[in-house]
């Protein structure tokens, strides 16, 4: 990280189940890292926290719970690391997180609830800088190992997933960026892509973390 007064940068990854985003993550922290930049690797859900193993009980079908009550807890996992991420990116380090508010959206919303309830939550979060969805069919995605082992990982619920993640894209203001990965092709090609996306923003990134979704001021939710 260069001197000055930047910050490290928010980086997120979405995408559909079996998109390859932890491998791509996993890639991009290494990556990071041998560029020489200080990086923070995350994933939601997070499930070693008390919240955490909730949903993931919830996720592997060993206990089941209202649509909204799990939404909120997901959305409250997040809240969770909040300070924690902002605090991160204040001290210089680069955060990447394998999912976040937009899967909260997404899989939510996919399951019939109203889009802009599933937002509420979320609002206020750190915003990223970049958001990498990677994206990939549905059919493509359930070639691939280990699908239909959780919850989630049916072909029919991934393609109203994708179409929620569509909407928030084409909803994505141009200061918290957007940019779409093609995951269907093969995976080095899927890392340079990222690389791309990336490598600019490891020297660091300059003004205060926004907020999601936020109208009005960029208040920090930590105190200075
Ligand atoms: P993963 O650990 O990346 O495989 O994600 C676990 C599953 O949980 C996956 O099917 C996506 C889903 N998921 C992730 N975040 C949220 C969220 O905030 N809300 C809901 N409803 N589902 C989520």
């Amino acid at each position: 990280m260069s001197a000055g007064n930047k910050r490290g940068a928010f980086i997120v990854m979405e995408g559909l189940d079996r998109s390859g985003k932890s491998t791509q993550a996993a890639r991009l922290l290494e990556r990071l890292q041998r560029a020489d930049a200080r990086v923070k690797l995350l994933k939601f859900p997070d499930r070693t926290t008390g919240i955490g193993i909730t949903i993931d009980s919830y996720l592997r079908s060993e206990s089941e719970l209202d649509d909204r009550a799990i939404h909120l807890l997901f959305s409250a996992n997040r809240w969770e690391l909040a300070s924690s991420i902002e605090e991160s990116l204040r001290a210089g380090s680069t955060v990447l997180c394998d999912r976040y508010a937009f899967s909260g959206i997404a899989f939510s919303a996919a399951k019939g609830l109203p889009y802009e309830w599933c937002r509420a939550p979320d609002i206020s979060l750190p915003a990223p800088d970049v958001t990498i969805f990677l994206d990939i069919t549905p059919e493509k995605a359930k070639q691939r190992g280990g699908y239909g082992e959780e919850r989630y990982e049916k072909e029919e619920m991934q393609r109203m997933v994708r179409e929620v993640f569509q909407r928030i894209g084409s909803e994505t203001s141009r200061e918290q960026r957007w940019v779409v990965v093609d995951a269907g092709q093969d995976i080095d090609l899927v890392t340079e892509d990222i690389w791309r996306i990336v490598e600019p923003l490891v020297s660091g990134v300059l003004g205060p973390v926004t907020r999601l979704w936020e109208t009005g001021s960029n208040t920090s939710i930590i105190p200075s």
